[in-house]
């Protein structure tokens, strides 16, 4: 039988069958690698697997091996050790669920989530939630900055109020039949969001915890929920240390498009636009048609990369 796995729990696989939808509690059979990867999971959230029926249970079943991943997202492990622990594969989009009231989200880890999705070819729509709280001139304008700013790059921009109802139908249109990764910090309201969508799921949500107005994690594990409409939702517990793998390797500029576009102008092929002679980009950002924060967000992330080798933590 083939499926898809919408929930693993260490050694256990939560598996829904492609065809028919049921969900069978499944273990692995013997041990399998993926190519390319050093992982802490073998299978992770979207992973598509072949599984059999055991003859004694026919609520469990045995995995005996892994499709291709179309694309999967990483973190590094909490340890010092090569390895990564994959959240999951196989998707469509992400929606990068942020908001301008607390716990505000910043424009570093916005371009750091945006520019490693980019890394990765995983297209993504960012959400402005909680814009009920949205009174003051001064958030109001570093709204129109934001969604100027990502709006002229290609992405898809929206403001909702999961609580009040606002721009609902337009996220529904855009999860339909979709697999959407959702992302964002803890307390942004990420589950209230997708159950004001689909109420049915009845997802967890926690309160702003008062101290640093941070959210408190109320999600360990990705797990993966249908949409009627058709379509999936990968919840994440809040995730900190999405990173790249061998981003040291590549070319920072690649994963911000605007900069990429313009750095072709540039005197030098190698140009790293920090001050180098006739950088194109340092013109453009003089001249306004960069973003100053998004080019603040590169240089910072050249920064980490000069500074260590290896995995990084996006914690912010
Ligand atoms: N005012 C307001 N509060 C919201 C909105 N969306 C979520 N919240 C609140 O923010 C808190 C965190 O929401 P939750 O969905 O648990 O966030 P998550 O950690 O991103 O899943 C909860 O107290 C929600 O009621 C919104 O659009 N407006
Ligand atoms: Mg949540
Ligand atoms: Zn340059």
């Amino acid at each position: 039988m083939k499926g898809v796995v919408v929930k693993s729990t260490g050694s256990w696989y939560l598996v829904r069958a492609l065809d028919g939808g049921q969900l069978y509690d499944c273990r692995i059979k013997g041990k399998f690698r993926v190519a390319g990867i050093k992982s802490t999971n073998p299978l992770a959230v979207g992973d598509l697997v072949n599984f059999e029926l055991e003859e004694n249970d026919e609520a469990q079943g045995i995995i005996d091996s892994i499709q291709d991943r179309k694309n999967y997202i990483i973190r590094k492990s909490v340890n010092l050790s090569k390895r990564v622990h994959i959240i999951a594969a196989n998707m469509d989009q992400a929606l990068l669920v942020t908001t301008l009231a607390k716990p505000a989200t910043s424009t570093g880890f916005m371009d750091r989530f945006l520019s490693t999705a980019e890394a990765y070819n995983i297209p993504t729509i960012i959400v402005f939630n909680k814009c009920d709280l949205y009174d003051s001139e001064e958030i109001r304008s570093e709204l129109d900055y934001r969604k100027a700013v990502y709006t002229a790059i290609g992405y898809h921009c929206l403001e909702t109020s999961a609580t009040k109802g606002e721009g609902l139908a337009e996220l529904a249109t855009l999860l339909k039949g979709k697999t959407t990764l959702l992302s964002g910090h803890s307390g942004v309201g990420k589950s209230t969001l997708i159950n004001a969508i689909e109420p049915e799921l009845n997802l967890r949500t926690g309160a702003v915890s008062s101290s640093h107005n941070k959210g408190q994690h109320t999600t360990t594990f990705a797990e993966m929920h249908p949409l009627q409409m058709g379509g999936d939702i990968i919840d994440t517990p809040g995730i900190k240390g999405f990173g790249l793998v061998n981003m040291e390797d590549t070319d920072l500029s690649h994963f911000f498009s605007e900069i990429f576009a313009i750095s072709k102008e540039c005197k030098f092929h190698n140009c790293k636009h920090i001050n180098e002679p006739q950088c194109a980009v340092k013109i453009a950002l003089d001249e306004h048609k960069i973003a100053p924060t998004r080019y603040e967000s590169y240089l910072n992330q050249l920064n980490d990369q000069d500074e260590t080798t290896h995995y990084r933590s996006t914690d912010y």
